[in-house]
């Protein structure tokens, strides 16, 4: 699905801003039809935000259910004869659309866009209300999945990742107009051969019949490098200058639809032109080895929960820069599609996740105490909730399969990875990325509980994904004990002979703690952590990539063991860093194994 974009057969218009809001604790709504008038008893609410924090009130902050936002837009006049078309970039978890009366789209899962062509609903120059009902709640057959179950207070909505469920209209929303022939899609792939470049690319087109297809490429300078006619093709970029880490070089692919000398549409689409590849126990970036450094991120922030912020996107980049990070991983859902344009520009590699997070009931259970059904099976993680899964995928694919940022998909975190069932369940989502994007390695990211040994999914991975907290949650305190243990785990999951990246590593640190003798909790048992990881990782050759869990604190629903939400992070909630910070900048900056 193409972003919206300004040109000279297109325009859009962001409906940011403050919308009429309202929960729904008893799902009235949907019955009593609210779309069809003026939102009643609504307050005022940020778009794009989580709605959670904005207000100081546990209901809204713990909602469990529908609500609604409401919001009244003019259509440009200068759009008549256009197509029209209305894009939520995320509504999390799933959402129902009106425009003025009528239903125009509903969409599952709370991290991808979806849109849907008014043109039929609206009339250029005149206003038109927008409604949307947003649902938080979290089942079986949701990714990521969850239990809401009957309380004294209401409902509870109880889940299985470690951050917070924030909810609402997180990204942007776009009006905006394309002709009625139009450019639906371009795919494209590229490659490297010695100094020349080459730019596979298929374009679909709607309305189109009778139009011609022309593609111009051209440089950063905006000078034609090459280019070419029909929906399909193949071009040459002699004396290339490709994208690589550390330096996001773009090229513009302009495609246009034309009759004769006239453009009917025309969309440009930032091309990075690069190839990965893994081979051996090697992660290749134009033939290249490529060693990660970076973070396992959220996308939090302290009352806007996960809303969309420019202020923040850039000052995250800047502290990546900062620290000497090259990469990052998209930890634990597709994150704003700024995120990825940003590090596309600016040369950050990204590890791209699916929402799939929580799929392991055994290990909750284990933290818990309390029991649960096996995790994939029909009173759990079913077929439904696989299908869900396989269309997360689906939609992650088609949204950033352009990216040349995105090296590698990540199709679940820490699922159960060890049983028969597992293994039934995730072979097909393998191959389904596989056939979806032929050209990007994919993986998932493993758990303890599913060893070198044991884990029966690692088979269909090109990349091994780990994470571990020796000395954190086992060995707690004890690093001399954790250093072996860890070195002796990567050593056995060399021997499968892949690349390995240790995907989560950390130990939460309350910002301003200190001790002498490095105790948990203290910033310098954070520092001597990472070390210790940092010198096992050293030892094998097959490790590619190391990010620390996390970049920055974030929030998670209460329990016993967060204080204020999960504290692994290398810089607070606010940005500051600790002193883990100082120390990972003078490795990452240094003259490390891995330059
Ligand atoms: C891992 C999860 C991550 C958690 C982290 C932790 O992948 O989401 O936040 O542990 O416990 O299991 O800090």
């Amino acid at each position: 699905m193409l972003r919206p974009q300004d040109g000279p057969t297109r325009e859009r218009r962001r409906l940011d801003g403050l919308w009429r809001f309202r929960t729904d604790p008893t799902g009235e709504g949907r019955d009593a039809g609210w779309w069809r008038a003026p939102l009643a008893q609504s307050v005022e609410m940020p778009v794009p935000a989580s709605y959670n924090d904005v207000l100081v009130d546990a209901a809204v902050r713990d909602h469990v259910g529908d609500v609604w936002y409401q919001t009244t837009v003019r259509v440009p006049r200068g759009w008549a004869g256009q197509r029209v078309v209305l894009r939520f970039d995320a509504a999390t978890h799933r959402a129902v659309v009106w425009v003025g009366d009528e239903e125009v789209v509903r969409h599952e899962g709370g991290y991808t866009p979806f849109e849907a062509d008014v043109t039929a609903h609206v009339r250029p120059g005149e206003e038109v209300r927008v409604t949307a009902v947003v649902d938080n709640r979290l089942t079986w057959e949701s990714v990521p999945p969850g239990i809401v179950s009957d309380g004294p207070g209401g409902p509870r909505q109880d889940y299985f990742h470690d951050f917070f469920n924030y909810a609402g209209l997180h990204r942007p929303v776009w009006l905006y107009s394309t002709p009625a022939a139009h450019v639906s899609d371009v795919t494209v792939v590229t490659g490297l051969s010695g100094s020349t470049g080459t730019v596979d690319y298929r374009v679909e087109a709607e309305g189109a019949d009778g139009l011609e297809c022309r593609v111009v490429l051209s440089d950063a300078t905006g000078e034609e490098v090459a280019s070419g006619r029909g929906a399909t093709g193949t071009l040459e970029v002699p004396d290339v200058h490709p994208w690589r880490p550390g330096e996001g070089h773009l090229h513009d692919l302009r495609v246009e639809l034309v009759d004769g000398a006239d453009v009917v549409d025309a969309y440009v689409l930032p091309v990075g032109i690069r190839t990965v590849e893994v081979r051996g126990t090697e992660f290749l970036i134009n033939g290249e080895p490529f060693y990660f450094t970076g973070f396992g991120k959220h996308e939090d922030l302290p009352v806007r929960g996960k809303g969309h912020d420019d202020v923040h996107l850039v000052h995250d980049f800047a502290l990546l820069d900062w620290i000497g990070a090259n990469s990052f991983r998209t930890s634990h859902y597709p994150y704003a599609e700024e995120v990825l344009e940003y590090a596309d520009r600016h040369g950050i590699v990204v590890i791209d996740e699916t929402a799939a997070v929580g799929q392991n009931l055994g290990m909750i259970g284990g933290i818990t105490g309390r029991s649960y059904p096996p995790t994939f099976s029909a009173e759990a993680i079913g077929d439904a909730g696989r299908e869900v899964h396989a269309q997360a995928i689906r939609e992650l694919v088609a949204r950033d399969k352009n990216h040349p940022c995105v090296v590698l998909w990540s199709i679940a975190n820490e699922p159960e990875a060890h049983t028969d069932s597992a293994r039934a369940y995730f072979e097909p989502l393998f191959t389904l990325t596989r056939d979806l994007d032929p050209t990007r390695p994919v993986g998932y990211v493993n758990q303890i509980l599913a060893s070198a040994d044991g884990d029966q999914l690692s088979q269909f991975a090109d990349v091994l994904m780990v994470n571990r907290y020796y000395g954190w949650y086992t060995q707690t305190g004890d690093l001399a004990a954790a250093g072996p243990a860890l070195l002796a785990e990567l050593q056995a999951w060399a021997r499968h002979g892949k690349p390995i990246i240790v995907t989560e590593y950390g130990a939460d640190t309350v910002a301003g703690l200190h001790s002498a003798l490095p105790q948990p909790w203290s910033e310098e048992y954070q520092v001597e952590f990472l070390d210790t990881y940092h010198r096992a990782f050293d030892q094998v050759d097959a490790v590619i990539g190391e990010h620390v869990w996390n970049f920055a604190d974030f929030a998670t629903k209460a329990g016993i063991i967060r204080v204020d939400g999960n504290k692994k992070g290398v810089f607070t909630r606010d940005r500051r860093p600790k002193a883990a910070a100082s120390a990972l900048r003078r490795r990452w900056r240094g003259p490390g194994p891995w330059r």
